[in-house]
């Protein structure tokens, strides 16, 4: 097969934020190559080499069709010379050693196996790996101190590692919809993260609550979450307060974004024939409650993907001078705040 001329090499614009990125494209072999050693990296504090590989697939889900070769991307920004190798290798063998011996080592698998656990992340995680510990029943076998969210995520492992379909996660959205009309009538529950980018499956439900007069939403969570428990909805829960103070806030970037919010496992009744076999199955569901004059942008910021969002908060940054969070925007140059008021909307093609 003829090589693409120059002129035919794909343009691609710099920023994950400005392609188009449907959540079906043509190159799922090579992007789970790369995604995996971006999660490899990850596991080892790489955070910057994780971030490469993550890019790198990013390029690759944007492109038109099925890449043939390498020439066909030019220099583009993002892919680094450890993701070239690692796609070369695809194309060439159909698999990458490198990523097949990732794999295949204890080292990945333990850290999958421990970061699976709602709660625990890469650090314990790879704590727990020194400690010689390798499988869910050494962490019990060795007494192994855990948290109240890790205890409830060790519980339901199997059901919170089952990908949750679409229509459980409507029927929730509904459910929970019906449910904060008894404390706030008139609010507002809408279906966020990676529903709302239109997959089909998911591993959690991401809820926003919100009113339309600005301030209603305060104090709604709590009796909310009370009442859920009552009715024998909730299995467990870890809530956190709105720790937001206004514009300087944004500046600080320990934190995703500061709204009330509640981290919670529901227990999903069965609708006509879960897998489960015992009638219900165990879900986990994020609220988070903002108000509407921030909605916009807890919508945006809550719609994912991951890696769109940190995309579009380094555009902000670096082409715009502008500082992006889930609570607002803030022109630096100006000096100016630009909302959260309702005039931002999330209308862009980004599906991954
Ligand atoms: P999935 O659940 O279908 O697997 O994918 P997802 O919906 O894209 O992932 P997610 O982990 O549920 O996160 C959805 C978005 O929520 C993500 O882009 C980041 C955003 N987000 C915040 N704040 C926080 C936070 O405190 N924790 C988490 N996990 N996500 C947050 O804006
Ligand atoms: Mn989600
Ligand atoms: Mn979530």
């Amino acid at each position: 097969m003829t090589e693409p001329a120059a002129e035919h090499r794909w343009q691609l614009a710099p920023y994950a934020c400005q392609r188009r990125t449907p959540l079906v494209h043509s190159n799922h072999t090579l992007t789970e190559a790369l995604e995996i050693l971006a999660e490899e990296a990850g596991f080892g504090g790489s955070e910057g080499r994780s971030l490469a590989f993550t890019r790198a697939a990013s390029v690759l889900k944007a492109l038109p069709c099925r890449l043939k070769n390498l020439e066909q991307l030019g220099p583009l920004p993002g892919l680094g010379e450890h993701s070239r190798r690692v796609i070369q290798d695809v194309l060439e063998d159909g698999v990458s050693v490198e990523v097949e011996r990732v794999k295949l080592s204890e080292r990945y698998q333990t850290m999958k196996l421990f970061t699976r656990i709602f709660g625990v992340g890469v650090r314990t995680a790879d704590r727990w790996y020194q400690e010689g510990l390798r499988t869910l029943e050494d962490l019990q076998e060795h007494h192994t101190k855990l948290t109240r969210q890790q205890r409830a995520g060790l519980q339901h492992y199997d059901d919170l590692n089952t990908p949750l379909g679409r229509k459980e996660a409507e029927t929730i959205t509904q459910d929970m919809q019906e449910a904060v009309q008894r404390f706030l009538p008139g609010a507002m529950v809408t279906l966020a993260g990676g529903f709302r980018r239109g997959k089909q499956n998911g591993h959690d439900v991401d809820l926003l609550i919100t009113h339309p007069e600005d301030g209603r939403e305060v104090g709604l969570l709590s009796p909310l979450v009370s009442w859920l428990d009552s009715q024998g909805v909730i299995l467990s829960q870890h809530s956190q307060k709105n720790s937001y103070e206004g514009p300087e806030q944004p500046r600080d970037g320990r934190v995703l974004d500061r709204f009330e919010r509640c981290f919670c496992i529901f227990r999903l009744e069965a609708q006509g024939g879960l897998a489960t076999g015992r009638g219900w199955k165990a879900v986990r569901v994020d609220l988070v409650v903002t108000p509407i004059s921030q909605f916009p942008f807890a919508l945006l910021g809550w719609t994912g993907s991951r890696h769109f969002e940190r995309e579009l908060r380094r555009f902000a940054g670096h082409e715009r001078k502008m500082v992006l969070n889930s609570h607002a925007l803030y022109d630096t140059k100006q000096v100016q705040w630009l909302g959260g008021g309702m005039g931002c909307g999330g209308g862009c093609g980004q599906q991954d």
